[in-house]
């Protein structure tokens, strides 16, 4: 949840500071202020007109939230979806074609109560065969670069090792998750994006030495900058040591048709994963959009 808290302090209008015109106005319904009462009425919502248009977005069966003049989030979007929505589906950017996505998985006891509260859809091949990560989206969009590299190249290793030099860690192995070459800008200057940590995914321990961070290198006035997104390195322990996310940058992709690039990051931690949409202002900071995911 550290990633979360992170982009939060970037933000300019917390979540739930999104004015209820917008998000009502979003759903085609009608904000009407009353005066006397000192309440707003929302005249009408059309689930039926709001998906009108909007572009749904489904990330790795989670419904993460939709475009439609504005961001809408997962839990309104996922109130519209009647389950016979026609998506486009992608997976690692390549178009595999167009899916009805039935809303919900079917009962069990794994994911039944769990479904609607976090508002998953269900893939074809649930659940003898549990979909990859795919992106689904009821509209077209745009892709941008993303080259994955290898971890092992010498220049990043040494990279991640003065990292760790510089937060005390000089000791630790190096450990590299995901090096992720893209363009966010669309400048013509790459940017990398470089997860590194040395506890496992599925990690209940807080231990001295653990490290985990993402972050992204960018060239700012002809030199290279280090902008993180999320870092957290144990050099010592206490009582309260929380413990550590480890994140991936999953995709690039334009999903309001601005031309500007969104990325969606996904956060794991013990018995947790979770989606994040955020763009990138020009200065490096990080903004969450939408954020969807499940955990205790
Ligand atoms: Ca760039
Ligand atoms: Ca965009």
């Amino acid at each position: 949840m550290q990633l979360y808290a992170y982009l939060r302090k970037n933000l300019k209008d917390g979540r739930t500071m999104i004015p209820l015109r917008f998000i009502a106005e979003s759903f085609g319904a009608d904000v009407a202020w009353d005066g006397s009462s000192r309440t707003v009425r929302i005249k009408s919502f059309n689930p039926v007109e709001f998906l009108q248009n909007a572009n749904v977005i489904v990330y790795s069966n989670y419904v993460i939230g939709a475009w439609k003049n504005g961001w809408v989030d997962a839990n309104r979007v996922f109130m519209a979806l009647s389950g016979n929505e026609k998506f486009n589906v992608y997976e690692k950017q390549k178009f595999l074609g167009e899916k009805v996505i039935p809303k919900g998985y079917p009962y069990d006891e794994n994911y039944g109560p769990w479904a609607e509260q976090m508002h998953l859809v269900q893939p074809d091949s649930y659940p003898e065969n549990p979909a990859p990560p795919a992106l689904a989206t009821t509209k077209s969009v745009t892709f941008g670069k993303f080259v994955e590299q290898d971890v092992t190249m010498p220049v990043y290793v040494d990279y991640v090792r003065g990292i760790l030099a510089d937060n005390g860690l000089a000791n630790e192995n190096v450990y590299i998750n995901q090096i992720i070459r893209t363009d966010i800008d669309k400048d013509g200057e790459d940017e990398v994006f470089i997860s590194a940590s040395n506890i496992m995914e599925q990690n209940r321990k807080v231990v001295k030495g653990q490290y985990s961070f993402l972050v992204m290198r960018k060239l700012v006035g002809g030199k290279v900058q280090s902008f993180f997104i999320y870092k957290d390195f144990k050099t010592g322990i206490t009582e309260s040591s929380r413990l550590l996310n480890w994140y991936t940058l999953d995709e690039v992709v334009d999903l309001n048709g601005d031309g500007k690039m969104e990325l969606i990051f996904n956060e794991r931690y013990y018995e947790g994963t979770f989606y994040i949409l955020a763009n990138i202002q020009p200065d490096g900071t990080f903004d969450e959009i939408l954020y969807n995911g499940i955990g205790i």
